[in-house]
Parts: structure tokens; C-alpha cells; sequence
């Protein structure tokens, strides 16, 4: 009798999605997130030296949608007072950031240490500990400096050791004050549309093998940045250090065992293609074996999966601390059976394609709908597959115009968190905290200004860059003041 109760309140609100009146953990941390190109500005001041972001901006505006860019952003390198005055608002104990490479190593080489740019970030997270806000620091969101892009940025593998020589610099400059670190944000992304669609910088078009490539180059310099933390810096400053994977969570188009398989393939070929080197060692074994295949049947003599040597699979596996997860969606994965041999391509290598749910709620962003139970079922995913001792989900959100009223952001968030505490208090997953993205309106790369993601807006037309909370920035407020996802909570 007990059980059935059980469960017909279980899937009563599953299928109502029904919002948990439980409250979070006490330990639980909440946060918001940003990233350096895209709230600082301040792109060429006091030493800083050029990204390959500034340069692919300011070569063709073309690019971005508004023909904007990050020069002045949020202005946050001058106004970061202000952005310590919102976090303090808002009441959150963590704030997700990233540094810029180029404003501490101008060229990206430890050959000229830019003394304004440490002090500033020095200076910033001083003021963060102060109001009682724990820094977590990405070491790389996409802002590479334009002279490692220049000798081939991501594809070339001796960048891991500039990454390294960076890292330590970081980690000496502000360790004693920092005990999160993430290495690199989304590597998947970076590849992806750097190097892949060519959407984002360095703009380049390479879906057969430059993809792959710069995989290896980012997994290997996290790696490297890894051990270098835990070699030299971790006894002292014991922090962890992690590296920030991005995934979708994905749906079988039907229970059919092919389309069971296409889902498999989509996680694997994403997820997968970051998280298996990290926590598990190596590259999926289902990439290598289609790629491998493929590749022969393309007349190579190699796989285009750029392979790891056995001591680099040793060197990359086990080189994290925490899990750090980016979700913000979920698809429907259909097989799309073998493709034939064309074009060498990552996507015909993968073999399925992709849909998102009929009911599932779009946003102003083609790739962003909202399906919340995605998020509860990624987080056990990730908790069973990888088995970190810890989650942290560093970015979840909502794109909208530029309204304050955004019932729209408050029905996600509000959803896929009570999915998070769900994972939490029902299915024992350790989800450690949450960084909301974003924290402000920011320059949303591609789409410039024209995709809003923040829970405080920005006024990009004012040269004051005026702040003002949005209704979800006030609603986030209460939540983290009452730790609870509706009105009132039990307990
Ligand atoms: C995050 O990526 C980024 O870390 C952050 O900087 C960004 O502001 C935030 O999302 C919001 O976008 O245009 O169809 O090629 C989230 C994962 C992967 C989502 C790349 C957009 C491009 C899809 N992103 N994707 S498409």
C-alpha cells in the first residue's frame, strides 16, 4: 500500500511536472556564471593583447548577427564593483568567471607577464572573498591569444604546453584565493564551431579532421594544466580543478533498438567524445571503431580520429577533481543508419540525426527548447556513467529579447532546478551547486546582442551599461534567500 502511494506521487508529478516543494541542502551552493570576452570589454587597455575573438570581430562583422562585438560588452573590466554589488543582491556564495588569456599574457607566452592584468583579476577576487562569494575560475572561455591562434590555435599540440606555462601562472597568481578551478569551458563547442561549422572564432571549416584534432589539443592541455596543479600547487592551495563538459541530454526517437542505438551514438559522439578520455581513458569506443572504418573505406591510411599513444591515454584519464556540466538542452536522436562514403565528416561519421520533443518549449534560440526532466536524467546519466564524487551544473539558462518581464526564463530555470533536486534528494546523485547562466545580458558571440541569457539586464545602448533586474533575477533572488522552488517548502 505504501509503495503505491509512493508512486503515484512520483508519476502524478512527473507527468504534471509538477515543481518540488522540497528545499535544497544546506551545503548546496548557488551561483551565477560569465566569461571574460563576454561581460569585460576593455578589449585592448592597460597591456591586454588581442584574442582571436577580438580579431575575428573586428576582421568581418559579418560574423555576428548585429555586427556587434565584445570591445566594450558589459564594460565589467571597469564596473566589476557593481557586478560584486548584484551577486551580493541576489544573496549566491559562488560566482563562475573566466579569465582572459591575452589580458595576463598579451601574446599568450609566460615571455611577458601583463602586471595590470593579474592585479586586476587580484583584486577582483579579493573583493569577491570579501562579500562572501567563492570564485570559480575557468582558465579558457574561447578568448585564445591571437599569436597562439596564429602558430594553428587548437590544432596544433604544442599549444598544450602554452596552456600549461598559463595555467601555472594563473595558479601561482591567484590559487591561494581560488579552490575551483575549471581548465577549459565546452571544449565540444570550441571544436565544434571553431573548427568545425566555423561559426565562432577562428572561423575555420574542417568537419573531417580538424574537429578531432583540436580535441585531442584541448583534452592534452587540460591534462596538462591538471597535472601541473596537482604537482605543484595542491598540497599548498588545496583546491580541485576540473574541466567544463557540455551535453545534451538525449531522447530515442522511439523505443525501436535502432533508434536506442542513435541515442547512444549522439551521447557518445558528444558527451562522450570529452568525458570518456577524462573519466573513463581514451576516446569512445564507438568512435573509434566508425571512424576508424570510415576512414579506411575514404581511401586513409589513419583514422581522422587523431589517436591518443597509450601513455597519453594514462596522461588525460583520471584528470579531474569534480564534475563541471554545462546543460541547457535535449534532442531527440534518431539512427540514421550508415551513411554512405561522400565527404569525410564528423557528421556522417556520428550516424544519427536529430529532432527536439513536439511539446517541448522553444526559446529565441534555434538550439534551445526547454524540456526540464532532460536535466534530472543527464545528471543520473553523468552520476553513473563517469562516476565523479561530485557535479557541479556551471551553466544553465534561458535566451529571451530584451524584456524585464521574462516569465519565460522563471518557468525553465524554476523547472530544470526541481528536475537538479530531484536528481539530488531522490536518486542520491551529489549535485554540489549551480552557476545559472548568465549572471548579466552579455555578448552572446555569434547571435552579438541580439540572444539575451542574463537574469539582470545590461542597457548596451547606454555608455553606462545601466544593470537592472529582470523578474527571474528577483525570482532567483527568493530562491536562494528561502532555498525553495515554490512559495512555501516542507521542512
Ligand atoms: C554556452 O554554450 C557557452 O558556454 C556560453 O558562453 C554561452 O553564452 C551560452 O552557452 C549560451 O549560448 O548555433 O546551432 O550552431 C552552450 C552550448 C553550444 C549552445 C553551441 C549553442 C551553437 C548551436 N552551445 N551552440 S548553433
Amino acid at each position: 500500500m505504501k509503495v503505491l502511494v509512493v508512486l503515484s506521487v512520483c508519476c502524478l508529478s512527473g507527468i504534471l511536472g509538477q515543481i518540488s516543494n522540497k528545499k535544497f541542502p544546506e551545503s548546496f551552493q548557488f551561483g551565477a556564471a560569465t566569461a571574460a570576452y563576454q561581460i569585460e570589454g576593455a578589449w585592448n587597455e592597460d597591456g591586454k593583447g588581442e584574442s582571436m575573438w577580438d580579431r575575428f570581430v573586428h576582421e568581418d562583422p559579418t560574423r555576428i548577427k548585429d555586427g556587434q562585438n565584445g570591445d566594450v560588452a558589459c564594460d565589467s573590466y571597469h564596473k566589476w564593483r557593481e557586478d560584486i554589488e548584484l551577486l551580493k543582491e541576489l544573496g549566491v556564495t559562488l560566482y563562475r568567471f573566466s579569465i582572459s588569456w591575452p589580458r595576463i599574457l598579451p601574446d599568450g607566452t609566460p615571455s611577458q607577464i601583463n602586471q595590470a592584468g593579474i592585479d586586476y583579476y587580484r583584486t577582483f577576487i579579493k573583493a569577491l572573498k570579501e562579500a562572501g562569494i567563492e570564485p570559480m575560475v575557468t582558465l579558457y572561455h574561447w578568448d585564445l591569444p591571437q599569436h597562439l591562434a596564429e602558430l594553428g590555435g587548437w590544432l596544433n599540440e604544442e599549444i598544450a604546453d602554452y596552456f600549461g606555462d598559463y595555467a601555472r601562472i594563473a595558479f601561482r597568481s591567484f590559487g591561494e584565493d581560488v579552490k575551483l578551478w575549471a581548465t577549459i569551458n565546452e571544449p565540444k563547442t570550441t571544436c565544434m564551431n571553431g573548427y568545425g561549422s566555423g561559426e565562432m572564432a577562428p572561423g575555420l571549416k574542417l568537419l573531417a579532421d580538424g574537429v578531432y584534432q583540436c580535441a585531442k589539443v584541448q583534452l592534452l592541455a587540460h591534462a596538462k594544466a591538471y597535472h601541473i596543479y596537482h604537482d605543484e600547487f595542491a598540497a599548498q592551495q588545496g583546491g580541485k580543478i576540473s574541466i567544463v563538459i557540455d551535453a545534451t541530454y538525449n531522447e530515442p526517437a522511439s523505443d525501436s533498438d535502432l533508434d536506442k542505438f542513435g541515442a547512444e551514438l549522439e551521447t557518445e559522439f558528444n558527451l562522450g567524445w570529452y568525458a570518456n578520455p577524462v573519466y573513463i581513458g581514451d576516446w569512445p569506443e564507438l568512435m573509434k571503431t566508425r571512424i576508424a572504418n570510415r576512414s579506411q573505406l575514404e581511401g586513409y591510411s589513419f583514422s581522422r580520429l587523431a589517436e591518443f599513444t597509450p601513455e597519453e591515454v594514462q596522461y588525460v584519464k583520471g584528470t579531474f577533481d569534480y564534475f563541471a556540466l554545462n546543460m541547457y538542452t535535449s534532442l531527440v536522436a534518431h539512427y540514421s543508419g550508415d551513411f554512405g562514403i561522400g565527404e569525410p565528416s564528423y557528421y556522417l561519421d556520428k550516424g544519427t540525426s536529430t529532432s527536439y520533443g513536439a511539446d517541448w518549449t522553444p526559446s529565441i534560440a534555434s538550439w534551445l527548447y526547454s524540456y526540464p526532466p532532460g536535466m534530472r536524467k543527464l545528471l543520473n546519466l553523468v552520476w553513473t556513467k563517469y562516476n565523479p564524487s561530485s557535479i557541479y551544473v556551471t551553466e544553465n539558462g534561458w535566451a529571451t529579447d530584451t524584456s524585464l518581464n521574462d516569465q519565460g526564463r522563471i518557468d525553465y530555470l524554476q523547472a530544470y532546478l526541481s528536475n537538479l533536486l530531484e536528481a539530488i534528494l531522490e536518486d542520491g546523485v551529489n549535485v554540489a551547486g549551480y552557476t545559472t547562466w548568465s549572471l548579466l545580458d552579455n555578448f552572446e558571440w555569434a547571435q552579438g546582442y541580439t540572444q539575451r541569457f542574463g537574469i539582470i539586464s545590461v542597457d548596451f545602448d547606454s555608455p553606462n551599461r545601466t544593470r537592472t533586474f529582470k523578474d527571474s533575477g528577483r525570482w532567483y533572488q527568493k530562491v536562494v534567500a528561502t532555498r525553495c522552488l515554490t512559495d512555501s517548502c516542507d521542512g
